[in-house]
């Protein structure tokens, strides 16, 4: 963070969390192309908005990832040693670690994310449905190194990592957090991954440009978030949504693109739009089943096995920290 972030955070009495975000956003705002980081998609709107693109007939991640944990929940508890803490990556709603506590005999579950009252309200939750599993959450960026809880000093460790949240990280970003995620599990650990693969270009279109429209609106609430949170005056409405696929590299690519020449305030920095101009806020990368085992053999890990659905929407792997 640059000295003069630091002073206005201070000066703007932001908590920690926020001066993070205010580096970041006037940091990647002086970028040329300009571009956000999605990792702030997810205020409580950004976090309703995914939600409800998780229900939209065209957005198959989900759905198709679900139903492969329901079918293979057999499958993949047998990958999962008894008595095993499983440590989630960015643990949101726990509706699919559900599907695993079901049939996986755990230890106990450490929910890793950033937004902590989220995180506790799941863990009470999941206490009520599961009265004998240890839950012991942690509220940390999980991009970063972690320390796990005391408590499961002992026990085997699996990760998970549903949702293709490893899709929202660039080629080499996602090999260095399987290495980190290794680290921190250590020896002998497992992970469970899902992986959005490549397709139809038609499909993948449409799952980012749903006709609803709900996909803009949580592209756009990230300029509402930097409104309310860091006091910026962007005009949402001067701003549209843009999503396309770009094959050579094997991603979605998420834009804002101003409509007029116009100029921001964010934290007394003033940014400049040219009509047309974008903002890159997300790169949602698409994995062929070699590639992904390629990347995973590349940063530590061995294959055991991998799942898809029947379509070859959606995979899910589980792997073992190779030594
Ligand atoms: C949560 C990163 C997996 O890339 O599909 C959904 C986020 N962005 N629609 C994805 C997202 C637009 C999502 N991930």
């Amino acid at each position: 963070m640059n000295v003069h972030v630091a002073a206005l955070a201070k000066s703007h009495r932001l908590d920690q969390q926020t001066t993070a975000f205010a580096s970041d956003v006037i940091d990647d705002l002086s970028q040329t192309p300009k571009r956000l980081s999605p990792k702030y998609f997810y205020d409580a709107k950004g976090s309703e908005l995914f939600e409800q693109i998780t229900l939209l007939p065209e957005y198959y991640p989900t759905r198709t990832e679900l139903s492969i944990l329901r079918d293979q929940s057999g499958a993949i508890s047998e990958m999962v040693p008894k008595g095993a803490a499983l440590v989630e990556f960015g643990a949101g709603a726990t509706t699919k670690v559900r599907l695993l506590l079901n049939e996986c005999a755990l230890g106990a579950y450490v929910p890793v994310d950033i937004s902590g009252d989220f995180l506790q309200s799941q863990a009470d939750a999941l206490r009520k449905d599961f009265p004998a599993l240890d839950v012991y959450p942690v509220t940390a960026d999980f991009t970063t190194s972690f320390a796990l809880p005391e408590a499961i000093g002992s026990m085997a460790k699996v990760g998970f990592f549903p949702g293709s949240t490893l899709g929202n990280f660039e080629p080499h970003e996602a090999c260095a957090f399987l290495r980190s995620a290794r680290d921190i599990l250590g020896q002998g650990a497992r992970l469970v991954i899902g992986v959005d693969l490549e397709k139809d270009e038609s499909v993948l279109y449409k799952a980012y440009n749903d006709a609803a429209g709900v996909t803009a609106r949580f592209n756009l609430n990230i300029l509402n978030r930097i409104n309310r949170e860091l006091g910026g005056n962007f005009d949402t409405s001067a701003f549209t949504h843009r999503a396309i696929y770009n094959r050579d590299r094997h991603r979605i690519e998420m834009y804002l693109i101003s409509g007029k020449a116009q100029t921001v305030r964010v934290l007394g920095h003033s940014f400049s739009f040219r009509p047309g101009e974008t903002i890159h806020t997300e790169s949602s990368y698409k994995y062929s089943l070699e590639r992904f085992r390629a990347l995973a053999r590349a940063s530590g890990w061995a294959l055991l096995e991998s799942w898809t659905d029947e379509a070859s929407m959606f995979s899910v792997h589980a792997l073992v920290a190779s030594d």
